[in-house]
């Protein structure tokens, strides 16, 4: 492959609903895209799932852009990439950075599938054509705001509710939530925001059925994950901790968790998110897909990378309505009675609709 052009956009886009996790309020989202185009005109497209401070991951998107000027766009025009897996080779002298590496990645990725003809899902190796979806609700200011919230996405069907907790928003909201919705497919996501010391909070948590707790502790953490997870029944689920095939492979051994949150943009991209996916898959470790509140874009290789068979669990991959007034991409992501349909076009399977790219652009640097 010879990619003789690359865009960057650095979108400002206001989402619906404000976001609330242990980490802080999102409702501006702001990140970029990355446009890599063939001789022949054809694009690839890739999002940078970078917020504007570094709150979740220590990168943020102006670090992210710069990131991809200076190292990662220079690498990508000046050499002959035979095959998208073979990034990594090239990005590897370059420490972390995993979502800006992703970001470009994943935009090669794109016109790779499309220069084959193949959906971006085939070209992974993908061979679902639809999955279950599940939802990720926020910190709401009181209760009864969130169980209607709940209810509201039950009635939508979404396949299972998650929602975040943090110290002192935990247990009563938990206890309030199943007196209301004993059955629902329910987990809890911490975002790191416990230790070790708070043992006897999250023990409680055992008493309420939950599919899993999602990152109670910091991202280093392996070994106080694996403390935890021989003390509570509750299988945890690694989100943070997790940015390569390594940190899988230390956390499997250690027993830090049992399941595995895979964000393509955290681990650095979709060769090494189908590398985890493999490893997972021979350890009997079930995986599903995290969200970054995505657009359209980041979206649809999220959608793609799930249709692999080990994506076991429902995600947090929703439809673009749950977060936008209107989405970058045509048609929009739709979930029918809680099922998503993997797209069939080439590439990730949706058109970019530039007016809407470019109506939220506030920045645009070109490469050649
Ligand atoms: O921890 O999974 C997380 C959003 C931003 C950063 C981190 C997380 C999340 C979510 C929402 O939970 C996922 C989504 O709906 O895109
Ligand atoms: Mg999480």
């Amino acid at each position: 492959m010879k990619i003789t052009d690359v865009n960057v956009y650095k979108l400002k886009m206001n989402m619906r609903h404000p976001f609330t996790t242990s980490f802080g309020t999102q409702q501006l989202r702001e990140f970029a895209l990355v446009e890599v185009k063939n001789k022949h005109g054809v694009t690839g497209w890739g999002e940078c799932v970078t917020t504007g401070e570094p709150l979740y991951i220590e990168e943020f998107t102006d670090a992210s852009i710069l990131m991809l000027e200076r190292f990662l766009i220079p690498i990508v025009l000046h050499n002959e990439i035979e095959h998208p897996d073979d990034l990594e080779k090239h990005f590897k002298p370059f420490k972390r950075n995993h979502l800006a590496k992703s970001s470009i990645e994943g935009a090669i990725w794109d016109l790779y599938a499309k220069e084959n003809n193949l959906s971006l899902a085939h070209a992974l190796g993908g061979k679902k054509s639809s999955f279950e979806v599940g939802i990720s609700l926020g910190i709401e200011k009181n209760i009864n705001d969130l169980l209607t919230k709940i209810q509201e996405k039950i009635d939508e069907n979404y396949r299972r509710i998650k929602v975040k907790i943090a110290p002192g928003k935990d247990i009563q909201i938990v206890d309030s939530i199943r007196q209301k919705f004993p059955d629902i497919p329910l987990m809890v996501d911490a975002n790191s925001a416990y230790t070790l010391n708070d043992m006897e909070t999250l023990k409680k948590l055992d008493q309420y059925n939950l599919m899993m707790i999602e990152q109670p502790l910091t991202a280093g953490d392996l070994i106080d994950h694996a403390k935890l997870q021989k003390e509570i029944d509750t299988p945890i689920c690694l989100d943070e901790s997790i940015h390569s095939y390594d940190d899988a492979r230390q956390a499997i051994e250690l027993k830090s968790g049992k399941i595995i949150n895979m964000k393509i943009g955290r681990v650095g991209g979709l060769t090494q998110a189908k590398k985890i996916h493999d490893l997972c898959k021979e350890n009997n470790i079930p995986l599903w897909c995290g969200g970054m509140l995505e657009s359209g874009i980041g979206r649809a290789h999220n959608i793609a990378i799930t249709s692999l068979d080990n994506f076991i669990l429902p995600g947090d991959t929703a439809a673009s309505s749950r977060y936008w007034h209107k989405d970058i991409i045509k048609p929009e992501v739709v979930v029918e009675n809680g099922i998503l349909k993997v797209p069939e076009g080439l590439g990730i399977g949706y058109d970019v609709d530039m007016e809407e790219v470019l109506k939220h652009t506030t920045e645009k640097l070109t490469f050649k």
